[in-house]
């Protein structure tokens, strides 16, 4: 794995987080992105090389919306750059790791990601994306 690309941080509200995030981190969010497949909608700010990404649910069913109501607002995932992710997932299954999808999926910001189950990695959902060429 390259880097750490960005850490996801589940939100009720895009609206009143973006703001503490935009003073938090003294930069502007530079992208709002629906993903329609996944019921979230995403927020970005750079932060040098990594990013922090926000998410919303837009839908009881969504990932997001489970997670706020088990755990409330937080760290949701970390998600880490890799620079071909068809060979890492092929890597992680052959380790033993659960992946949540069979084929990567196109996730927000121009990536194709990949999902490892948390009960696999102590607890942190981890991401793996690709950059989309
Ligand atoms: N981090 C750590 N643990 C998590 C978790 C997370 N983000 N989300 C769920 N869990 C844990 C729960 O606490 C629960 O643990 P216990 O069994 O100890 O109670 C267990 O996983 C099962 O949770 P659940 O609420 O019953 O939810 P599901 O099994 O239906 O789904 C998961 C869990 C991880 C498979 C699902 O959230 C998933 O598929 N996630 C990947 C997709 C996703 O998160 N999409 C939203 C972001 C999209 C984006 O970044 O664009």
């Amino acid at each position: 794995m390259l880097k750490v690309e960005h850490i996801g941080i589940a939100v009720k509200s895009l609206e009143t987080s973006i703001p503490v995030y935009e003073k938090l981190l003294n930069t502007p969010c530079y992208k709002q992105e629906p993903v329609a497949s996944e019921n979230v909608v995403t927020a970005f700010f750079q932060t040098g090389e990594n990013k922090i990404e926000l998410l919303e649910a837009t839908a009881p069913e969504s990932a997001i919306a489970k997670f706020l109501e088990k755990k409330g607002e937080g760290i949701h995932h970390i998600a880490f750059d890799v620079a071909d992710i068809y060979a890492e997932m092929d890597r992680l299954r052959s380790e033993g790791f659960v992946l949540l999808n069979e084929t990567p999926k196109k996730g927000a910001d121009n990536k194709l990601i990949c999902f490892v189950h948390p009960k696999n990695t102590h607890g942190v959902l981890i991401e793996i994306c690709q950059e989309i060429r």
